[in-house]
C-alpha cells in the first residue's frame, strides 16, 4: 500500500518525502519530475522567493539506477534560502529572536498553531504550514504521475478562473494538455488578460487573488474506491486529498454544487451499452457512483482562497501585548493559482495512486500492469 509522507520548513534545509509501497521495476525521470517542479514554480503573480529558489528533485533512497527497488523512496527538495535563513532555523542552534513574528495573520495557521501547540512565536507555526511544503508533495506526484502512466491513467487540470476573471469553455482531456499557458495555466486568452490586469491591481494594492481549478482524471477503470464502507469511498477521499492543500477552501466532484438546483431528471447520467463498453452521453457525476470510479473520466474543481499574506497587512493583534496593529509580511506571492494547479495535480496522483495500490497490491510492476489490465473497463 503507498503512504506519502512530509518533512520540512520553509526557510530550513529543505523539504522532504517518504513514500513507501511503489513496486519495485519502475523507472524514474528525473526531468520530468523537476519539470513539475519549475511549473510549481512558475506563474504570473509569484513572490520573490520563487527567483530564489530553483527547485529540483534529489533522490536519496529506494532507487538504483533509475528504477525503483520496492524500498521506501526519499526524496529532498533543498531551499537554496536556507543560506539567508541558517543563523535563524538551523536546527543545530540559532537565533530565534531575530525573525520573531507575532503580529498574526488573519487567514493563516499563525494564531490557531500558537495556541494549539503553546508557541509565543508564530515563526514555529509558519514555517511548516507554508506553502513551500508542497514543493515536495509535487517531487512525489511526479513519481505517482509515472506510476500511473505505467498502468495509462493520466491526470490533467487548468485554471478556470483567477479573481472574477472566469472562462465558461468546456474542455476535452487533450485541449486541456495541450493548450493551458504558462503564465496562468489557463485555456481562454481573454479570460487570462482580464485575470492579469486583476493581478496587477491586487498587486498596486498590497493585496492578493484566489481562483479555482479544474482536475480530470482518465483512463481509471470502473471499480476502484468502493460503495461498502463510508472510509473507502473515492469522492470523499480525493475531496479530502484536494482539501489537504494549502488555501484550498472547497472541493466540488462532476456537477457538484450546481447539481443541487437540478431535478433527478437532468442532474443523471443515463446509461447506455455501446460497443461492449457501458457508456453515457453526460458525466455530471463526475466518474464517480456510490463512491467507486465507474469508468468516465474524474472531474473536480477545487476553490483556492486568496492567500492570507497581504503586502498591505490586515488588522489583527500582536500575540503576546493583544495590542491592535497590522499582521505581518515579509514577501507574498499576489496570485499562486497556477502553482495551486500543479499542486493540486499531486495531490490528486497520490490519492489516486493510494486507491490503485489497495486494490491491485503486488510487489512489482509487471504484477501491476498484469492485475489492471486484466480488469473489465
Ligand atoms: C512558497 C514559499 C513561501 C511563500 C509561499 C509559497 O516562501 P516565503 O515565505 O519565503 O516567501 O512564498 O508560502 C505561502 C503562501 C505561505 O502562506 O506561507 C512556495 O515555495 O510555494
Amino acid at each position: 500500500m503507498i503512504r506519502l509522507t512530509t518533512a520540512g520548513e520553509s526557510h530550513g534545509k529543505g523539504l522532504f518525502a517518504i513514500i513507501e509501497g511503489l513496486p519495485r521495476g519502475l523507472k524514474i525521470d528525473l526531468d520530468k519530475i523537476n519539470g513539475e517542479l519549475y511549473r510549481r514554480q512558475c506563474g504570473y503573480g509569484r513572490g520573490a522567493r520563487q527567483k530564489i529558489e530553483r527547485d529540483e528533485v534529489e533522490i536519496l533512497s529506494g532507487v538504483r539506477n533509475l528504477l525503483t527497488l520496492g524500498s521506501p523512496v526519499t526524496l529532498a527538495v533543498w531551499n537554496r534560502d536556507y543560506e539567508n535563513w541558517k543563523d535563524f532555523m538551523a536546527p543545530e542552534g540559532c537565533d530565534t529572536e531575530g525573525r520573531r513574528v507575532e503580529n498574526v495573520r488573519p487567514g493563516h495557521a499563525d494564531l490557531a498553531g500558537m495556541i494549539k501547540f503553546g508557541a509565543a512565536d508564530a515563526r514555529d507555526i509558519l514555517e511548516r504550514a507554508s506553502a513551500r511544503e508542497t514543493a515536495v508533495r509535487v517531487a512525489a506526484g511526479g513519481i505517482f504521475r509515472q506510476l500511473l502512466l505505467s498502468l495509462g491513467i493520466e491526470v490533467t487540470g487548468f485554471v478556470r478562473s483567477v479573481g472574477t476573471s472566469r472562462d465558461e469553455n468546456t474542455y476535452t482531456f487533450e485541449e486541456i494538455q495541450k493548450g493551458r499557458s504558462k503564465d496562468l495555466c489557463m485555456l481562454d486568452s481573454k479570460a487570462e488578460e482580464r485575470a492579469k490586469r486583476e493581478i496587477d491591481v491586487c498587486k498596486e494594492d498590497g493585496d492578493t487573488l484566489g481562483g479555482a481549478i479544474e482536475l480530470r482524471v482518465r483512463g481509471l477503470k470502473s471499480g476502484f474506491g468502493s460503495p461498502m464502507t463510508y472510509r473507502e469511498k473515492m469522492d470523499a477521499r480525493i475531496a479530502s486529498a484536494l482539501m489537504s492543500v494549502q488555501a484550498v477552501k472547497g472541493v466540488e466532484v462532476g456537477g457538484g454544487f450546481s447539481l443541487s438546483a437540478l431535478k433527478g431528471s437532468e442532474a443523471h447520467d443515463e446509461i447506455s451499452f455501446e460497443n461492449g463498453k457501458f457508456t453515457r452521453a453526460s458525466n455530471r457525476a463526475g466518474g464517480i457512483e456510490g463512491g467507486a470510479s465507474n469508468g468516465e473520466e474524474l472531474v473536480f474543481c477545487v476553490a483556492m482562497k486568496p492567500i492570507p499574506t497581504l503586502m498591505r497587512g490586515l488588522n489583527t493583534v500582536n500575540y503576546t501585548t493583544k495590542e491592535k496593529t497590522k499582521a505581518s509580511a515579509e514577501r507574498s506571492d499576489v496570485c499562486a493559482v497556477p502553482a495551486c494547479e500543479a499542486v493540486c495535480e499531486s495531490a490528486l496522483l497520490c490519492e489516486i495512486a493510494k486507491i490503485v495500490s489497495e486494490r491491485l497490491g503486488g510487489d512489482t510492476l509487471t504484477e501491476w500492469k498484469k492485475r489492471y489490465g486484466e480488469l473489465p473497463l
